[in-house]
């Protein structure tokens, strides 16, 4: 079953962290927690670079060329993760974003599926914890493919674990390296928040708020037919 605007859209395929809920809040304040601990400039402007970054890649972002031993590298990214999973233990149903449950129930009313392609290595835990597992048919996440975003190799991965073309499922991402990485290999992209950061998208929303799948496909619907 599908959808058609111009090629049939079979899928969705979900950034996590940005766009079916506010983790970067907690990773700030991890990153931050552990900034202040190394003597470590970090504002949350610095945070906002770090969005879909992986944890690696975010952790070299923040030292600014500082070179440290790979074990230190190691114990920091560790640390981390001990604080961020300390602040995502509340997590709940009650902290999905505007429009995120109504929307993944929509397209799963339509016939169509559902993927997770975050660059957490949390994101199983997330998932659980936001009661989303029931509504997803794939996880990718920061375990399923070596190069992160903006790579197209989570995405790509998603879209073969449905089974899919990277043309027939829409990627919604909220992070300039997540529209990069999608766009980069053939899938149809909606971005949410300003548009400097997702100006590369499709068709862009503030947020999931109050946007239903029939508005996606005919936003959609013209940059399909080219
Ligand atoms: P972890 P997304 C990304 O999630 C976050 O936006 C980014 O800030 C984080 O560093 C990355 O996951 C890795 O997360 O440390 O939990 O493995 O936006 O791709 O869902
Ligand atoms: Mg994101």
């Amino acid at each position: 079953m599908g959808v058609t605007t111009g090629v049939l859209i079979k899928a969705f395929i979900f950034d996590l962290d940005g766009v079916l809920t506010d983790t970067a809040e907690y990773h700030y304040r991890a990153w931050k927690r552990l900034a202040d601990e190394e003597g470590l400039p970090f504002t949350r402007e610095d945070n906002e670079s770090l969005r879909g970054i992986s944890r690696r890649e975010s952790l070299t972002l923040i030292l600014k060329g500082r070179v440290y031993p790979e074990e230190k590298i190691r114990e920091m990214m560790a640390r981390k993760n001990n604080y961020y999973l300390q602040y995502i233990h509340e997590l709940s149903p009650r902290d999905l974003l505007p429009g995120a449950r109504e929307l993944l129930d929509e397209i799963r009313a339509a016939g169509l599926k559902s993927a997770i392609g975050s660059a957490s290595r949390n994101a199983e835990e997330v998932i659980d914890r936001l009661g989303l597992r029931p509504l997803l048919d794939a996880i990718s996440d920061g375990y399923s493919v070596e190069r992160q975003k903006p790579a197209p190799d989570l995405f790509l991965h998603a879209a073969a674990q449905l089974g899919l073309g990277p043309s027939e499922c829409v990627v919604v991402e909220d992070a300039a390296a997540g529209v990069e990485a999608a766009k980069a290999s053939g899938f149809r992209v909606v971005g949410l928040g300003p548009r400097e950061r997702t100006g590369g998208a499709d068709v862009v929303f503030p947020s999931l708020a109050g946007v239903h799948l029939s508005d996606i496909l005919s936003a959609l619907a013209p940059a399909v037919r080219g």
